[in-house]
């Protein structure tokens, strides 16, 4: 299975587990996430979640580049919308859902910690928008996410430049709530869900749906907006020589069409 899941005293822990391809957010893995959501919901006896990636290096470095590559602009916009309804999903799940990020966080990888509650990292955790790197932009909410959790200058500097902050400095940017030894960082996130998951449910779900409309703004229509960008960007030869770069593990030449 793409994504695992355990169960342990009130708290649904999900592990996107394709560790070999540092838990890229393959089509089947956003699909198993989107299933598991469904059937985490339909259980009253889990009443928090925490999603975290496999292995020792990655939450995950993002949308699965691999199926990216050749993707028309239609094909771009529909993986884009998938990414979409699943942290959509995360946002507005009836339970609190916390990130435990454990290494790299990009791209898309950072935009579904993003749609997390509230987020823990490890010493080890890297964040990161890095689409223009690629020739593309950021399509799975993080125009939006990242602005509105830290600064809109924090954003984009991060969107422009492509570069990586490590765990200080998201903490820092009020990226992550807190910074755990790598060791500890599952036990930790199982802690405050343990925490929250014996508080009362309704009234956890009704603040979290709350606190969401203090930052609403129009986050959907603004959505929209990032979709149609996103998939503008595949109609650009940037788009074909950022990723194959990427696979040739050299730097890209952009030119600008
Ligand atoms: N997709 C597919 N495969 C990946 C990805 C990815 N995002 N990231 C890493 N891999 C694979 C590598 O190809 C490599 O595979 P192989 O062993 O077969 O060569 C394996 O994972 C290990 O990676 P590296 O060899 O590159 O490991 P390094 O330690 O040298 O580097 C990095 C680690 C820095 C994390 C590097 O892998 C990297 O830069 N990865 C890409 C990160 C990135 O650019 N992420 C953003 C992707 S775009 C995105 O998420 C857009 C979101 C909106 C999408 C909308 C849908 C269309």
């Amino acid at each position: 299975m793409p994504v695992d899941l355990e169960r342990r005293e009130g708290v649904a822990v999900l592990t996107l587990n394709n560790p070999d391809a540092l838990n890229a957010l393959s089509p089947a893995m956003l699909d198993d996430l989107d299933g598991l959501f469904d059937a985490i919901e339909r259980q009253p006896e889990v009443r928090a979640v925490v999603v975290t990636g496999a292995g020792d290096r990655a939450f995950t470095a993002g949308a699965d580049i691999r199926h990216m590559r050749e993707a028309t602009p239609l094909e771009a916009r529909e993986y884009a919308k998938r990414g979409h309804a699943v942290t959509n999903r995360i946002e507005s799940f009836p339970k609190p859902v916390i990130a435990a990020v454990n290494g790299y966080a990009l791209g898309g990888g950072c935009e579904l910690a993003l749609a997390c509650d509230i987020r823990l990292a490890s010493e080890k955790a890297r964040f990161g928008l890095p689409e223009v790197n690629l020739g593309i932009m950021p399509g799975w909410g993080g125009t939006q996410r990242m602005a509105r959790a830290t600064s809109p200058g924090f954003a984009k500097e991060l969107i422009f430049t492509g570069r990586q902050v490590g765990a200080d400095e998201a903490k820092a940017a009020g990226l992550v709530n807190h910074v755990h030894p790598h060791d500890e960082l599952l036990d930790r996130a199982l802690e405050m869900a343990e925490e929250i998951a014996a508080k009362p449910p309704w009234a956890i779900a009704a603040a979290k749906e709350v606190v969401n409309l203090a930052l609403e703004g129009d986050l959907q229509g603004h959505l929209a907006r990032e979709l149609d960008s996103f998939a503008l960007a595949f109609t650009t030869e940037d788009q074909r020589e950022g990723m194959a770069a990427f696979f040739e593990k050299r730097s890209p030449r952009f030119h600008g069409r």
